[in-house]
């Protein structure tokens, strides 16, 4: 498998990383181009704090292997490693900003291990808001206009070690996928003219830009932004996580029962984060419609 070391930090001839400051920028950035990078929002020791708190609730009992990925959604609902974020006024600034409401609820949220030679992530938008059938719970939550990715790489996003990566300018309505590529069926990919339908997982793609981020940066991109991630070719393990809010007064009228443990969040989170929870829906990924 290739390596992709060296894959380079594009020019892209626009600014897409910013300070914490710089907030308004970064909003402009976002809705030019769907993505942007704002630098050194974690200290780290909360970074290191955080990868414990992604091995705790992704992988408790340490039984990936290599080559494996994991994925724990509502990672938020883990424990006190994963809501500690929820304390971190300037973290919480941030999404209230990107939001551009004071009163916020708990989305969703999500943390992921990629073991070393772990696979690429095909080319894919999160929004699910062109299928007009609801069929699993990403139907039912990821369908708002609100930004959808928000990450941290805790250990750093590069092109060898299963970095993100993002297709700049692909966050418009109707994105016709880049030259030389077809999107497929549902709108969710897009695959190579000349080749059958399935979701790529190259990196050989008009205006694919490589991000490269420190484990206290954090990744954002629109709703509707295409994005992908290298395979991971180090030794060390890929550790993420990304917690979204969205408006409050937004209400989602969610078809399952919230499970087990989220009624344990929910019970144990600190009353003074409960200001969070008001409308929480939690996920049942086995739900079906
Ligand atoms: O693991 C990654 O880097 C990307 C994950 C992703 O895009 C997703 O879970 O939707
Ligand atoms: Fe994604």
């Amino acid at each position: 498998m290739e390596d992709y070391s060296h894959v380079m930090k594009p020019d892209t001839g626009y600014q897409y990383e910013f300070k914490a400051g710089d907030l308004d920028a970064m909003s402009e950035c976002l809705e030019a181009h769907g993505f942007a990078v704002i630098k050194d929002v974690l200290p780290p020791e909360r970074v290191e704090a955080l990868k414990q708190a992604v091995w705790d609730g992704t992988d408790p009992d340490g039984a990936l292997a290599t080559g494996e990925s994991s994925t724990r959604h509502a990672w938020i609902e883990s424990g006190p490693g994963a809501w500690s974020l929820l304390e971190f006024e300037p973290f919480m600034d941030i999404h209230r900003h990107l939001i551009g409401m004071e009163e916020l609820t708990l989305h969703r949220s999500a943390a992921i291990i990629r073991m070393p030679g772990s696979q690429p992530v095909s080319w894919h938008t999160d929004w699910c808001g062109y299928s007009t059938e609801i069929r699993n719970s990403g139907d039912v939550l990821n369908r708002g206009l609100w930004p959808s990715g928000k990450w941290f790489y805790l250990t750093g996003s590069r092109p060898i070690h299963g970095g993100l990566c993002v297709i700049e300018d692909s966050h418009v309505k109707d994105w016709d996928g880049p030259e030389g590529f077809r999107m497929t069926a549902d709108r969710r990919s897009f695959y190579p003219e000349d080749e059958d339908e399935r979701p790529y997982a190259g990196f050989d793609i008009p205006g694919l830009v490589p991000l490269f981020t420190d484990g206290g940066d954090m990744i954002v991109f629109a709703h509707r932004t295409y994005h992908g991630a290298f395979p991971n070719r180090l030794q060390e393990p890929r550790l993420s996580c990304g917690v979204g809010f969205r408006d409050r007064r937004h209400r989602i009228d969610v078809p399952w029962v919230i499970p087990q443990s989220g009624r344990w969040f929910l019970e144990n989170l600190p009353d003074h984060l409960k200001v969070y929870t008001d409308g929480y829906t939690s996920i049942d990924m086995d739900w079906r419609g």
